[in-house]
């Protein structure tokens, strides 16, 4: 009966099942008695309503008279063909040289990665994403690319919520089939904080193309390109788009910066064009790029490197749109800039406002401004739900010239700082980032050096050590795992090396290597670590998804997994439910499968009982349900 089931499902006969048949249609697969995905969603609704989400606790609530977020109008019957068309059709060389002959200045929309990633802790969920998605394709198809992966949003994912990153990547390219899509790869370091072998890598990018990743942005957190080939290699062989990308910190025009000169760059672009990049990133992770930096730095890169220019900028400084022009006037080829609504501060610069500021000139973008304006309303009020992780800036400051701290860092570091009890104190974390960088020898701070550097910051501000305390040999100071880590070679080298005496006081006689950290990972068996891995999951069947982010987050996967197992698919709640659970009364609608829509409803929420149980009332698709919950209050 089995077979015969399957045979017959729709979804077998419209050869549309994948791997992903089991996740989509477990109805055939349920030979024992298994709790369905109704009840586990309805299991999680309850606990949520008795107990709350412990990432919202105590934080900012959204607005009561919040409205929802309404999907942008389609305003074309289909998408018109795209970047994406042009890879597909003619390949990565293609997409290159024919950005190169374009005399408009092309856009990639960061929103879906960077820009909440900068403003919101990376917490916005793929629901909200995927209501987007349609209005990117059918509206805004003259868009260089959608970043919409990778970087934090990968670990983000499973960790914080429960929801599987591949999914998010899958579903967002079923909806834009025209346009490119674009992750951010951390070279040797994946999407982690630390180095991977390199078959982890490899098989990584692999997948990741696979799934849905056009455009590849590489970098290395020292910007060390020895440290980014594989990644680049791995990139290359999936023939899509490979951005071999320079990090930008310290400022060209400074005298006193001349570690990180004009020709620093132009070098490090020509050996990334060596290396075989399509096109050239220049990554001002910081938003340090000042106006008057970028018109030299884009027209030696243009002129001595030759590949097209991919500039990314955050605003931070609230001076970013004028680098952007600036850069546009040199002949940048593709410049990031979020959704208005989803930018300034620590995120990109306001995509809306480079289109008006560019229109009828030259370098016009041809992006229908309306268009923008409608998505943008639409993540306003996305953004109005997560008002629990609204922990950034709230104006820009010219103090990022002093921390040179990552825009997509900033968040996050506030948040350590807060739970550290230092968040009065942020102003000295911020002096104090700026002194270790400089002991630390000035380098390059982007994830993961970013996160050593913020570490040993906030150590010594909690700790009431100086910079001068902690150099003196005299005094004993025990260090963060991670700066010992990195110290050691295990993140690669910084141009010029480790300042030596530091690193003796941090390692003591351990010994420091200088060659590339992948040369002394062994390879992992890529095959026992999936038989490892069913064991795990008692048995489930483990696809090539489902490895890879157990490579590169062993733990965080398996906490994911074990919850999946509790509370099925949340990931199709509304944003709202998932964070606030449900009020008596309330109903809500969530698509599970395309086309089979649950409807929720909570009639009523119970006493707690001599257990400590709670029981929940619900009605699934008109059926009454009731659900028991601990009361963890
Ligand atoms: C969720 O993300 O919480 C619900 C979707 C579950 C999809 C399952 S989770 C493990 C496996 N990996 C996938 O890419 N899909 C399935
Ligand atoms: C990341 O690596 O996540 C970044 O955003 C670096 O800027
Ligand atoms: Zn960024």
């Amino acid at each position: 009966a089995f077979v015969e089931n399957l045979l017959k499902h729709p979804t077998f006969l419209n050869n549309q099942y994948t791997t992903k048949f089991i996740d989509t249609t477990p109805e055939l697969f349920q030979f024992a008695k298994r709790r369905d995905r109704g009840t586990k969603v309805l299991t999680y609704i309850a606990d949520i309503t008795v107990n709350g989400h412990p990432e919202v606790e105590g934080r900012a609530k959204p607005a009561a008279d919040l409205k929802p977020a309404r999907c942008p109008q389609l305003r074309a019957d289909a998408p018109a063909p795209g970047t994406k068309t042009l890879l597909e059709e003619k390949g990565p060389q293609a997409v290159a040289d024919w950005l190169s002959n374009q005399k408009q200045l092309l856009i990639t929309d960061t929103t879906m990665r960077d820009g909440h990633q900068s403003l919101l802790a990376t917490r916005m969920r793929s629901i909200d994403m995927i209501g987007a998605a349609p209005a990117y394709a059918h509206n805004l198809p003259q868009l260089f690319s959608v970043e919409c992966w990778g970087g934090a949003t990968f670990d983000v994912a499973y960790r914080f919520l429960q929801e599987c990153p591949w999914q998010r990547l899958r579903d967002l390219r079923a909806r834009m089939p025209n346009v490119m899509t674009q992750m951010l790869l951390r070279g040797a370091n994946g999407v982690g904080y630390t180095n991977y072998p390199d078959n982890v890598v490899q098989f990584f990018v692999k997948q990741a193309a696979e799934t849905g990743v056009d455009v590849f942005r590489v970098f290395d957190s020292l910007n060390w390109v020895e440290n980014m080939r594989v990644a680049m290699d791995a990139v290359l062989d999936t023939g899509r788009v490979l951005e071999g990308t320079i990090c930008y910190t310290g400022d060209i025009l400074d005298p006193d910066r001349a570690k990180y000169d004009l020709k620093y760059y132009v070098a490090m672009g020509q050996e990334l064009k060596a290396a075989g990049a399509h096109v050239l990133g220049l990554k001002d992770m910081a938003g340090l790029l000042k106006a008057s930096a970028a018109r030299p730095l884009v027209k030696a890169l243009k002129e001595e490197v030759g590949l097209p220019i991919h500039f990314h900028t955050h605003d931070t400084s609230g001076a970013s749109i004028a680098t952007i022009l600036a850069a546009a006037d040199a002949g940048v080829d593709v410049v990031d800039a979020a959704m208005d609504s989803f930018s300034g501060n620590t995120s990109q610069p306001t995509l809306g406002s480079i289109v008006e500021a560019l229109r009828h000139t030259e370098r016009d973008t041809g992006l229908d401004i309306g268009a923008i304006r409608e998505v943008s309303n639409y993540f306003e009020a996305v953004r109005g739900q997560y008002a629990a992780f609204e922990t950034g800036q709230q104006a820009p400051a010219s103090e990022v010239y002093l921390h040179e701290m990552p825009g997509g860092q900033f968040t996050n570091l506030k948040a350590q700082a807060r739970s550290m009890g230092l968040e009065e104190r942020w102003h000295e974390v911020a002096q104090t980032y700026a002194d270790v960088n400089h002991m630390f020898g000035d380098i390059v701070k982007v994830t993961p050096s970013s996160k050593v550097v913020g570490d040993m910051a906030l150590m010594m501000v909690s700790q009431g050590l100086d910079r001068d305390q902690v150099e003196d040999p005299k005094t004993d100071v025990s260090f963060p795992d991670s700066v010992i880590d990195m110290m050691k070679g295990n993140l690669g080298q910084p141009p010029g090396g480790w300042p030596k005496k530091i690193q003796k006081k941090i390692l003591k006689d351990e010994k420091a290597f200088s060659d590339r950290p992948g040369l002394h990972a062994a390879p992992v068996d890529i095959e026992e670590t999936r038989l490892t891995l069913q064991k795990e999951l008692e048995g489930k069947a483990v696809d090539d998804e489902d490895l890879n982010g157990y490579l590169m987050y062993p733990k965080v996967f398996l906490d994911y997994m074990g919850r999946h197992r509790t509370y099925g698919p949340v990931r199709v709640l509304p944003t709202s439910t998932f964070f606030y659970g449900m009020k008596p009364g309330e109903e809500i609608e969530a698509e599970i499968d395309p086309g089979k829509t649950l409807e929720i409803r909570l009639q009523a929420i119970g006493e707690t009982d001599e257990k400590g149980e709670v029981k929940v009332f619900f009605e699934l698709n008109g059926q009454p349900r009731t659900i028991r919950v601990p009361n963890r209050k």
